[in-house]
């Protein structure tokens, strides 16, 4: 059984959390994860501040264990998606694409536990500085709005930089994954694109498909023009945007072409002219299993590596160093 410090700080059983995902992680993905032992998180996105009620305690009745909400920052409404959250006393709030500073107390004062994604060890110093209870370091293999740094390099540094703890985001998606995440220091790993494929996942069926067929060089990154790139899978939506940012399309114009497109995708099913976002990892991604045997599985295989690799060093290395 693999537990960590993240387990007793979040009250869950399996140090796995769910990547907030909007469009694609509601209710019953979140429920699903939480009652599997990991933590399942609310993807607010744009989602107006009615439905995000809805979506949180439709997620109370599903479950009694803790669960969370991301949010995230760039959206115009974000102050009244925080009231939202503080009025509905979630246990856990992430937030992304920004400095949640101004607002952490609020959520403190009522014993939320507040998690910010960070890209940066200088930004991981001032959540701690301010009061975070953990920090995501999440590497530019995520799907999404992505940071600069690989997991790989900004996980160890960011351990290196604070004292709370630090969750793995990236590229993660099986039980390798998380053993490669603890050996980093993390005590913990937020996993989206593997919960994309759970069985309690809402998303549109070709959504799902879409990530089990894509390869290891499938996703691409959009909008790096825009100032926020956003890793999606290669389709025709991407091929376009690509064209006009060769072009030199305006901003605002790239910007405005992006409105509305991960809907299309995530519920429409539209996989085409929509944004399908997902990490890198969309190629380790085999099967659709419900949640609880994915947070199973991780947890079992992590347990094998580990245990794996003492064997190698024990029965001696072939390749001399
Ligand atoms: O937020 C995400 N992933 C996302 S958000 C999203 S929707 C979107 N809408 C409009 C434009 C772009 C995306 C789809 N996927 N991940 C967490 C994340 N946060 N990645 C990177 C960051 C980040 C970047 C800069 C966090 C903080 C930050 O700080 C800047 C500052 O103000 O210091």
């Amino acid at each position: 059984m693999i537990r960590t410090r993240l387990c007793d700080l979040l009250g869950i059983d399996y140090p796995i959390i769910q990547g907030g995902m909007a469009w694609v992680s509601t209710a019953e993905l979140v429920a699903a994860v939480s009652n599997g032992g990991g933590l399942g998180i609310i993807g607010a996105g744009h989602m107006p501040t009615d439905i995000l009620r809805q979506e949180i305690r439709k997620t109370k009745e599903l479950t009694d264990r803790p669960f969370g909400v991301n949010l995230m920052l760039l959206t115009p409404h974000i102050e009244e998606l925080i009231q939202v959250s503080l009025e509905e006393h979630v246990p856990v709030v992430t937030t992304g694409a920004g400095n949640p500073s101004t607002f952490i107390n609020k959520f403190k004062e009522i014993g939320t536990k507040v998690i910010p994604v960070v890209p940066s060890i200088a930004l991981a110093q001032r959540m701690e500085k301010v009061g975070a209870d953990a920090v995501i370091a999440e590497g530019t293999e995520s799907g999404g709005h992505i940071g600069e740094l690989t997991t790989m390099v900004l996980v160890p540094q960011v351990v290196d930089a604070v004292s709370i703890p630090v969750i793995a985001a990236g590229g993660i998606a099986d039980g390798r994954g998380l053993a490669a995440a603890l050996a980093l220091g993390a005590a913990g790993v937020q996993v989206g694109t593997r919960f994309v494929c759970a069985t309690e996942c809402t998303v549109h069926e070709n959504y799902k498909q879409k990530v089990l067929g894509a390869k290891d060089r499938d996703t691409t990154v959009t909008a790096r023009s825009t100032g926020h790139p956003v890793r999606v899978l290669k389709n025709r939506l991407t091929r376009e945007f690509e064209q006009m940012e060769k072009e030199g399309v305006p901003v605002e114009e790239l910007e405005s072409l992006g409105v509305g497109k991960l809907r299309l995708a995530a519920k429409e099913g539209d996989v085409d002219h929509g944004s399908v976002m997902a990490g890198q990892a969309a190629g380790l991604v085999k099967n659709i299993m419900p949640a609880a045997a994915i947070i199973k599985e991780m947890a079992a295989d992590a347990e094998k590596t580990i245990g794996k690799l003492r064997d190698i060093i024990t029965a001696g290395n072939p390749i001399k160093v």
